[in-house]
């Protein structure tokens, strides 16, 4: 199974990462542009791994109270284009959290630093930095462990449990 963790994205924030998309398309840019359904913010990628259980077990350890999020410009990695949020303690210290209860239940997972942005072109071609991205923001109160499989149309990715925040 490969494994990641992410935070779901709100409708809204999702319809202004569209219209960005929109825009990037009719600039000319050409690639594989992420469906809708698979726009998402990864905290931590695990990747190839059999135990969701003990993955469960530890995110279920990880507390948080809900909090702000707001998207903020795009950039590139390479020919990969995302959209960027805005810099956030919260979020910073619920990918912290996240990837020490990992840690400590002995789970492997990427350790490059984290880089918060959410995929909207992979293998562009094209050049998409005059396209602006409105600022919207949601409140995340919750994060999920999400599997990741090759389809044929692309990516399917499922969502195999949900983990609260609390006030
Ligand atoms: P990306 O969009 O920048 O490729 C599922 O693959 C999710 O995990 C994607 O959001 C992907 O980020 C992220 N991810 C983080 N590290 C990864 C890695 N080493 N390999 C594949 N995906 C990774």
């Amino acid at each position: 199974m490969r494994l990641f963790i992410s935070v779901d994205l709100s409708e809204a924030v999702r319809a202004v990462l569209v219209d960005a998309q929109n825009d990037m398309f009719d600039s000319g840019v050409r690639g594989s542009y992420a469906p809708e359904d698979n726009l998402h913010l990864t905290l931590a990628f695990i990747g190839e791994y059999p135990d969701a259980e003990t993955v469960i077990e530890a995110l279920s350890e990880v507390s948080f109270a809900p909090f702000e999020l707001c998207t903020e410009g795009i950039g590139c990695f390479g020919d990969l284009w995302w959209a960027g949020m805005r810099p956030s303690a919260q979020l910073s210290a619920l990918a912290r959290r996240i990837r020490h209860a990992l840690s400590q239940h002995g789970i492997p997972f990427d350790r490059k630093s984290f880089s918060p942005h959410v995929t909207l072109i992979r293998r562009a071609r094209g050049d998409a930095a005059g396209v602006c991205i409105g600022s919207v923001s949601m409140t995340v109160d919750s994060f999920s462990l999400m599997r990741s499989d090759r389809g044929r149309g692309g990516m399917i990715y499922t969502e195999l449990a949900r983990f609260e925040g609390r006030f």
